[in-house]
């Protein structure tokens, strides 16, 4: 096979949350009366939660002590967190859970890599917390996204190399931290047209497209 893992992100590829980082974010960003909009948001994708607030905090015409960004980004993690609690494992949608399965009875190693701390709590709710050989997060990181380290940990769980793992991203800095840690790479969603990638995916199942199963 041309590759033995395959290094999933989380948010916006494995499951829609990254519309809830949008409303999560824009419910923050009208407190606070600061113009925010999904082209805003796409800047945000696959960043830390306060590189993020960075960005949202650029169109205002305030400056922020450190402690209030501490509150700030508190506060859109519990927004985020209240539309997170109503997921259930309907929210994983079939065609993601068909096309996992295909992959991992094809013998492929599967991880998750996600810049998000939450990682644990959305698998836990959409049913898939037990499902992944490895879960590589924001938790255990120092550097995010486009930094490869998510990737590397990833991989380093499944005791694999990079150029053995194949990236699976929506996000335009995950698609260069897979190509910064010398991974192969395909972008789905809003990272599709990436010309950094190998493999541009209209759907998830795509996937099937270029992997043997
Ligand atoms: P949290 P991914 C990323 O997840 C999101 O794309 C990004 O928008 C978010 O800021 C980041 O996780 C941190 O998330 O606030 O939950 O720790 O796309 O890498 O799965
Ligand atoms: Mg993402």
């Amino acid at each position: 096979m041309k590759y033995q893992g395959i290094i999933f992100d989380l948010d916006g590829v494995i499951c829609s949350t990254d519309e809830y980082h949008y409303q999560a974010w824009k419910r923050l960003a009208d407190n606070l009366k600061i113009p925010f909009d999904r082209t805003i948001n796409n800047r945000l994708r696959g960043v830390s939660r306060m590189a993020s607030l960075d960005i949202v905090l650029e169109k205002s015409e305030n400056r922020y002590t450190e402690s209030e960004k501490a509150v700030f980004s508190e506060m859109k993690n519990t927004y985020y967190r209240e539309l997170l609690g109503r997921m259930s494992p309907e929210d994983l949608s079939d065609e993601v859970k068909e096309t996992l399965v295909i992959l991992r009875n094809a013998h492929y190693k599967l991880a998750i890599g996600s810049s998000s701390k939450n990682t644990p709590y959305i698998l836990e709710r959409i049913g898939l917390n037990v499902f992944f050989d490895a879960v590589s997060d924001g938790n255990q990181i120092t550097h995010s996204k486009p930094d490869p380290e998510v990737f590397i940990k990833a991989a380093q769980m499944l005791a694999l190399k990079p150029e053995d793992c194949l990236v699976v991203e929506d996000a335009h800095a995950g698609v260069e931290a897979g190509v910064n840690g010398g991974f192969h790479v395909a972008a789905i969603g809003d990272a599709s047209t990436d010309s950094r990638a190998d493999y541009s995916l209209t759907s998830f199942k795509d996937l099937l497209k270029y992997l043997e199963t």
